[in-house]
C-alpha cells in the first residue's frame, strides 16, 4: 500500500537500426512516453506502447500524454493509499485509453514490487528463467532483402520468424521464405489489412505449414474472423482485436481465433494481461507475448510476462540490438540458443540509464498532488 507523490511523463526518441514497415506505415524511429511514478516507498517505471500516429490503435503519443497528464495521473494522486489490487479502480471512471493506462499502472506496480524486493516475474508466477524468442520482420523492399534478413536472424538464434504482409506483398514472399527454410516456425501478420473477399490469399497459404495467421481482418470484426477461421486449417491469432479479457472471451466463444497475442501495453497493463493469460490457459488456448518495438523498460516487463506458464509459443521479445544501437537500459541480449534471460531483480528489474535519458528525452512534465491533497 503506497501513496503516489509524483508522476513524471517523459517523451523519448531513439533511432531504430532499420525502418520497420507494416501494412499501415513505416517507423524509422521509436518515439514513446515513459512514466516514472514516485511513491512513498520508492519509484517505478512504465512505457506507453502508443506511437506518433493513431494507426495500430486509436491511441497516439500526444493524445496519451494529455490523457495521462490531465486524467489518469491526477486520478492516481487523488486516490490516496492504493495497492496493486486497487490501483485499477482509480482509473475506472476513465474510458478506453488502455495504452496510457498500462504505462501508469505498470509504473505503479513496478514501484510497489521494487519497494517489496519482489521481481515482477516471480510475482506473476512465472516459471521459467529464460524465454524462447522470435523476431518480427517488417515488409522488406524485395524478396532477396527479406531472405537475407531471415537468414541473419536465424543465424542469431531466433526460434520463430514472423513476416509482416499486406495485400500484394504476401503469398510469394511467404513461399520464398518457406522454400528456403522448410522446417522453421513461421507465421504471418497482416495488421488487419485484408477483407473477407481476400480469403483466397489465406487458403493459398494453407500448405505452407504456418504456425498462425495473425490479425488478417478489421480489428472490430470478430464475426468475420470466426467465419474465416471456420474455413481454414491454419490457426488464426488475434492481436489488435483483443483489448481486454472480455474481448478475449468473446473471440474464443465465437471461434474467431485459436491463438492469442498478449501485449500488456495494448490491454491496459500487466494485470489485465494476466487475466487474459489465465482465461486462455483455462481454455487450453496458447498465448504468446507480442511486442511494440519497446525500449528496455517495456521489454523487461514483456519478458516477465512471457515466462508465465501459458505462454507456450515464442514471442516478439527480441534482443535490444534488433531495434536499437543504444537502448535506454542495459541491453537485452539473445543467447545463441534463441532464448533470453528473464529479469530477476525487484520490479521490472531494469531502470533507464540517466545518460541515455539525457540524450533521448525530448519532453518532460510532472504531475504532483495539489497542496490540499
Ligand atoms: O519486435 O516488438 C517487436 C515488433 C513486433 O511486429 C511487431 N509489432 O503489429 O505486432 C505488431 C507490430 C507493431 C509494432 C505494431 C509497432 C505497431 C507498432
Amino acid at each position: 500500500m503506497s501513496r503516489v507523490r509524483a508522476i513524471e511523463l517523459l517523451l523519448v526518441e531513439l533511432p531504430l537500426v532499420r525502418p520497420f514497415r507494416t501494412s499501415f506505415g513505416e517507423m524509422a524511429e521509436k518515439r514513446c512516453i515513459l512514466v516514472r511514478v514516485e511513491t512513498d516507498g520508492g519509484e517505478g517505471w512504465g512505457e506507453c506502447v502508443a506511437d506518433t500516429r493513431p494507426d495500430f490503435s486509436g491511441e497516439f503519443n500526444d493524445g496519451a500524454w494529455l490523457v495521462l497528464r490531465d486524467f489518469l495521473a491526477p486520478a492516481l494522486v487523488r486516490a490516496g493509499d492504493v495497492d496493486v489490487g486497487s490501483v485499477e479502480e482509480s482509473f475506472a471512471a476513465i474510458r478506453g485509453n488502455p495504452m496510457a493506462k498500462a504505462a501508469l499502472l505498470d509504473a505503479f506496480v513496478d514501484a510497489e514490487l521494487r519497494a517489496d524486493g519482489t521481481s515482477l516475474a516471480s510475482w506473476l508466477g512465472a516459471e521459467r528463467p529464460r524465454v524462447e524468442c522470435g523476431v518480427s520482420i517488417g515488409i522488406a523492399p524485395s524478396v532477396d532483402a527479406l531472405l537475407a534478413q531471415v537468414d541473419g536472424y536465424l543465424a542469431e538464434g531466433y526460434r520463430r520468424i514472423k513476416l509482416k504482409i499486406e495485400p500484394g506483398t504476401d503469398i510469394e514472399r511467404v513461399r520464398a521464405v518457406r522454400a528456403a527454410h522448410p522446417d522453421i516456425l513461421l507465421s504471418v501478420d497482416a495488421n488487419a489489412a485484408y477483407t473477407p473477399s481476400d480469403a483466397d490469399v489465406f487458403r493459398a497459404m494453407e500448405d505452407l505449414g504456418l504456425l498462425m495467421i495473425e490479425q488478417p481482418l478489421h480489428h472490430e470484426d470478430l464475426l468475420r474472423h470466426a467465419e474465416l477461421q471456420a474455413n481454414l486449417r491454419t490457426d488464426l491469432c488475434l492481436d489488435e482485436s483483443i483489448r481486454s479479457v472480455a474481448d478475449t472471451a468473446a473471440a474464443l466463444d465465437l471461434g474467431a481465433c485459436r491463438i492469442v497475442n498478449i501485449k500488456q501495453g495494448r490491454v491496459g497493463g500487466v494485470l489485465e494481461a494476466r487475466r487474459i493469460h489465465d482465461l486462455c490457459r483455462e481454455r487450453g488456448v496458447p498465448v504468446w507475448c507480442g511486442g511494440m518495438l519497446e525500449t528496455g523498460v517495456g521489454r523487461a516487463l514483456n519478458l516477465a510476462l512471457a515466462a508465465m506458464p501459458g505462454f507456450t509459443l515464442p514471442g516478439d521479445t527480441s534482443a535490444s540490438a534488433r531495434y536499437f544501437e543504444d537502448d535506454l537500459t542495459t541491453p537485452f541480449e539473445l543467447a545463441p540458443d534463441g532464448t533470453m534471460a528473464v529479469p530477476s531483480e525487484p520490479g521490472i528489474g531494469v531502470t533507464p540509464l540517466p545518460e541515455r535519458l539525457q540524450v533521448c528525452v525530448t519532453r518532460r512534465e510532472i504531475v504532483r498532488p495539489r497542496s490540499k491533497e
